[in-house]
């Protein structure tokens, strides 16, 4: 695709459909999505931690367990590569908790909804690295007391302002942005495609299926990521070798 051939600063953002072919489900497949299974309002809220904490660590803890069992799949590395060969500017934003891109050798990435593999204090706010052994659940944060949770954000709560303000600087300023296996739907992360296409970005979809950000698009590509993003690459560089 010329016009990747042709970027100098190149803008990435992922969802969950990019984790989907390591075996980590999306949130919003109607049969395997998390939401089809759970209702957000009773565990991704801050009100539901504070209803039932031991339910919502508890299930954070089955989550995390899950994600350690999975691989990176071609869709990462893919991405890794990419950025690694790419000579210009390259952003890899992602919605994902599941470090999966930082394991397939993605560099800087701007994690919007944060880590579910961290902890942080439910009071403070600051990321807890150890605590001491415990049965409590959840355990509490070795310097106040509180509650600990994972590093991820809820519903009704804001982004990591750091994150979200690299994020949108980034998306202002490329010339491709490119979204991936993304529903599209959780905004503030849903509204970084309209910024990039209104300060002049080409934009890019990789989804099997349209979402509301297919009609913005200039560009759909409609497959799995792990499959699409490897033949990109492939196209790519073969489109360089040419004379
Ligand atoms: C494939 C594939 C394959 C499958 N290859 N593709 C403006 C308008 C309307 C509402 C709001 C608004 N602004 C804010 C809101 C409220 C809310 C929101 O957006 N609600 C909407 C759902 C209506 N937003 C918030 O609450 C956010 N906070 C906020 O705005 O704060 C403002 C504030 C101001 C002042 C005071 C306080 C606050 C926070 C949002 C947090 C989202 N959190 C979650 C959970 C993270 C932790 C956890 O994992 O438990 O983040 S929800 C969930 O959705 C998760 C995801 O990151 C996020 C996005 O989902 P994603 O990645 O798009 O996944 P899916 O499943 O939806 O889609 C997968 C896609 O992949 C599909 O399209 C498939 O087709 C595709 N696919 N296989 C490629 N192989």
């Amino acid at each position: 695709m010329e016009v990747l051939s042709t970027a100098r600063n190149i803008c990435i953002l992922t969802g969950a459909g990019v984790s989907a072919e390591s075996g980590v489900p999306t949130f919003r497949d109607a049969q395997t999505g998390i939401w089809a299974q759970f209702r957000a309002e009773d565990l991704a809220t801050p009100e539901a931690f504070a209803r039932d904490p031991v339910r919502v660590w508890e299930w954070y803890g089955w989550r995390r367990s899950l994600i350690g069992q999975v691989e990176p799949n071609p869709a990462h590395r893919a991405l890794a590569e990419w950025q690694s060969a790419f000579p210009g500017e390259w952003t890899l934003i992602t919605q994902n908790v599941d470090g999966l891109h930082q394991r397939a050798g993605s560099a800087e990435v701007i994690e919007l909804h944060g880590n579910i593999l961290r902890t942080k204090c439910s009071s403070e706010d600051r990321v807890v690295e150890a605590w001491p052994e415990t049965d409590e659940v959840p355990p509490c944060c070795p310097h106040c007391g509180a509650f600990l949770r994972p590093d991820v954000v809820w519903f009704g709560e804001m982004l990591p302002v750091d994150a979200l303000g690299l994020a949108a600087e980034k998306s202002g300023s490329c010339d491709v942005f490119v979204c991936i296996g993304t529903s599209g739907l959780v905004y503030p992360a849903a509204g970084l495609p309209s910024h990039a296409k209104a300060m002049g970005a080409f934009l890019i979809e990789i989804n099997p299926d349209p979402t509301p950000l297919s009609d913005l698009a200039d560009t759909c590509l409609r497959g799995k990521a792990g499959l699409v993003l490897p033949e990109l690459l492939a196209s790519l560089r073969s489109a360089q070798k040419q004379p």
